[in-house]
């Protein structure tokens, strides 16, 4: 065709797609909350993550197996397509992914109506909450409950990101495992492994939340990314790493191991 009448067609179709979408949009009370699911899809690299049973390589070379995945994600915050915020808050944004526990891996939180166009998040346990009395400490931090497998007495510190696996790679009897905490605050140490994961909505699917229907953001977690960053990790040279300088190496990786893939609205 023409050029003409390729822009003619061009403007019509742009036009049309935008009243499309302006009809579509369902309006929003930014009073009303509602709900919006964050799935924590775990994988490993272009494979699902198979605890136990699956097989997989590291940059290393290393093969290993995945048998206990655990992270804390907390304090999130969402911002909208016009640039305000809104803070989860804090009291009921602590999340334990656990995957060998599916009713773990769709954290949900209550937001106001509205479009977002970024999430953010901590993978951890802020310092502020980490020191607090017991008594503020329920539920998913409980430390004589649910995070009974993810804190350290001694220094009252929760396990942020916690991976046990096997891989013929290790010197301590075939076996790995990475306990990762730190929020800064002990007097012995200044080890702060907090991270702040920040995702960009827009390219994937912006989240219509609105009261009355279900919102997804689908999150794929690639933990190969904690063998495979900046700085690689050999299971070999380092098989068990907990509060330790090398820490550090470990939650710079894992940070990097979250992205958006798709919105369900
Ligand atoms: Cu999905």
């Amino acid at each position: 065709m023409n050029t003409k009448n390729f822009l003619y067609i061009s403007l019509f179709t742009a036009l049309f797609a935008t009243s499309c979408k302006k009809d579509d949009a369902p309006a929003y009370d930014s009073n009303v909350k509602a709900d919006l699911s964050v799935e924590f899809d775990n994988v490993v690299g272009a494979a699902d993550l198979a605890l136990n049973t699956g097989s997989y390589t590291n940059a290393a070379g290393e093969s290993f197996t995945v048998t206990k995945l655990k992270y804390y994600v907390s304090n999130f915050v969402l911002t909208r397509t016009d640039g305000t915020v809104y803070t989860v808050p804090q009291k009921d944004c602590y999340f334990l992914v656990d995957e060998s526990d599916e009713n773990t891996h769709e954290p949900l939180l209550s937001i106001p109506e509205g479009e977002y166009k970024t999430i953010s998040f901590l993978v951890g346990v802020d310092s502020l909450r980490s020191t607090m009395d017991l008594s503020q400490r329920t539920g998913n931090l409980d430390p004589a409950g649910v995070a009974s497998d993810m804190y350290w007495t001694w220094n009252s510190g929760y396990i942020f990101f916690k991976m046990e696996g096997t891989s013929p790679a290790s010197t301590m009897m075939g076996e790995y495992m990475y306990h990762i905490g730190g929020f800064g605050g002990m007097t012995s140490s200044t080890i702060n492994n907090i991270k702040k994961v920040t995702l960009d909505l827009t390219a994937r699917g912006v989240p219509q939340v609105k009261s009355g229907k279900s919102t997804n953001i689908h999150l794929m977690v690639d933990v190969l990314k904690m063998f495979n960053g900046s700085s690689n990790v050999s299971i070999a040279a380092n098989p068990m790493v907990m509060f330790d300088p090398y820490s550090t190496t470990i939650a710079n990786n894992y940070s990097a191991m979250f992205r958006h893939d798709h919105t369900e609205n």
